[in-house]
């Protein structure tokens, strides 16, 4: 337990460490009035972001877990994002650059300080290191969120990342045939997932075929071309009335100069990549393509089979490549690259049943509803997963290249409104084996 103990603390420390680096950059490669202003009614502005990682982190570890007193009682309502509206966040008196600055710093020193002397065995709160992971995630999920406030924001490149490593154009079969039966879905073992993870289950699937590889730009491109957008029996109904309505004719930050396709990416424009998985498009948009191509986006059940079943034990798997931490030959994380590897990149990544890049590169859309797993209990709070359970928001699942690895596993659950296209989200899709 002793030897536990430390090696938990050391991957605390790491996972905070790591995450304030990623949030340090993404918070001064820009000049002050850029952490200020409000670069879509759709984001906060990046300062608000800053604070609120550092007032999270005060209220769960030193308050929570430390029994310390506020440090500033009077900012709690300024950054409780459920009493404020994104759209309004930039009218409230928030800290400024500086003073939020100092403050996520102040906290995260009395946080390293408790860290030392912190037991991983008093509560559900403290088990494992748990609260300390979550306050990781926590701000790894507002860095890949600070990161689409920069890709909305007008203005020169301010980021810059070397480019995945080029990879021959993948060969392999398109798809990849998962067998039926039962299979065991979320987690009860894993110690820093989180509640709506939780707990594992069997549930039963059909055999089902999935893409191989996320859909591509040229794939997608070809939907495009052939009037999709124009041909409304490819769309859900209120997708449909969505595209008219807002006039959406392509993937988000793509534009058409003449025979070519070019898109804006943290302020350099370049020719689509056709190799690369298609990024920035909303449920809707995945739906119908995925009507077009003949089928259909995959059920979360099925992703999550396709991810994690290992059909020579039977097991679900942590990842799709075992139970190893994520490296980076397995997959496309932690804003490392700022872009997506093209399709079929990762090989090592791959799943037992040789599914590609179910992990990192591009959120994937599934078709399903973000819905609690049975014997669910929200934990530690309502408002990180129960409030938000219902038909309004569908489920993402693998993450992005934008997100960590501390909060990205084979169980991780993301979830948004079906019009949400903004964020890293892309898709792949799948059909019924025929019978
Ligand atoms: C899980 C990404 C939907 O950003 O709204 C951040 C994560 N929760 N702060 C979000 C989250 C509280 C959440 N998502
Ligand atoms: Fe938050």
């Amino acid at each position: 337990p002793e030897a536990d103990g430390e090696a938990l603390r050391e991957r605390a420390l790491a996972s905070l460490t790591t995450a304030r680096a990623r949030t340090t950059l993404l918070t001064s490669c820009v000049e002050e009035p850029d952490l200020t202003a409000q670069h879509s009614p759709l984001m906060s502005p990046l300062v608000w972001d800053l604070a609120h990682i550092g007032n999270q982190e005060e209220l769960w570890l030193l308050r929570a877990v430390g029994g310390r007193d506020a440090m500033r009682p009077e900012i709690d309502n300024l950054y409780d994002a459920f009493e404020h509206p994104r759209a309004e966040r930039p009218s409230l008196p928030l800290l400024p650059p500086a003073e939020a600055r100092h403050y996520a710093a102040e906290v995260r020193g009395r946080v390293m300080d408790l860290l030392q002397g912190a037991d991983f065995h008093g509560s559900r709160l403290t088990e494992a290191g748990f609260a300390f992971g979550m306050i990781a995630q926590h701000e790894q999920q507002h860095d890949e969120t600070m990161l689409i406030t920069h890709q909305l924001r007008r203005g020169p490149q301010a980021l810059t990342a070397p480019d995945p490593e080029p990879t021959a154009p993948f060969t392999g079969p398109a798809e990849v045939l998962v067998p039926g039966g039962p299979f065991t879905m979320g987690t009860s073992a894993e110690p820093w997932a989180l509640d709506n993870e939780r707990p594992a289950h069997v549930r039963q699937v059909e055999p089902f075929w999935i893409d191989t590889t996320p859909v591509t730009n040229a794939a997608y491109r070809a939907f495009v071309e052939d009037g999709g957008y124009d041909t409304e029996r490819w769309w859900a109904p209120e997708g449909w009335t969505h595209i008219k309505r807002h006039s959406i004719t392509a993937p988000l930050f793509w534009r058409r100069d003449g025979a070519h396709w070019l898109q804006r990416r943290f302020g350099v424009t370049e020719a689509v990549p056709p190799d690369e998985p298609v990024l920035h498009v909303c449920w809707y948009e995945a739906d119908a393509y995925a009507r077009w191509a003949g089928r259909r986006l995959p059920t979360e059940t099925e992703w999550e089979k396709a991810a994690r079943h290992d059909p020579a034990t039977g097991r679900s798997l942590r990842y799709p490549w075992g139970d190893a931490d994520p490296a980076p030959q397995h997959a496309n994380l932690g804003q490392r690259h700022l872009r997506p590897a093209p399709a079929g990149s990762y090989p090592a990544g791959a799943s037992p049943l040789g599914v590609r890049q179910l992990i990192g590169d591009v959120w994937e859309w599934t078709a399903s509803d973000f819905l609690p797993y049975p014997g669910f209990t929200a934990f530690p709070y309502k408002e990180y997963s129960e409030v938000f359970f219902g038909s309004d928001h569908k489920v993402l699942r693998g993450g992005s290249f934008a997100v960590d690895a501390v909060a990205c596993r084979g169980t991780f659950r993301n979830w948004d409104y079906p019009i949400r296209r903004q964020i890293f989200s892309g898709f792949r899709t799948a059909r019924s084996e025929a019978v």
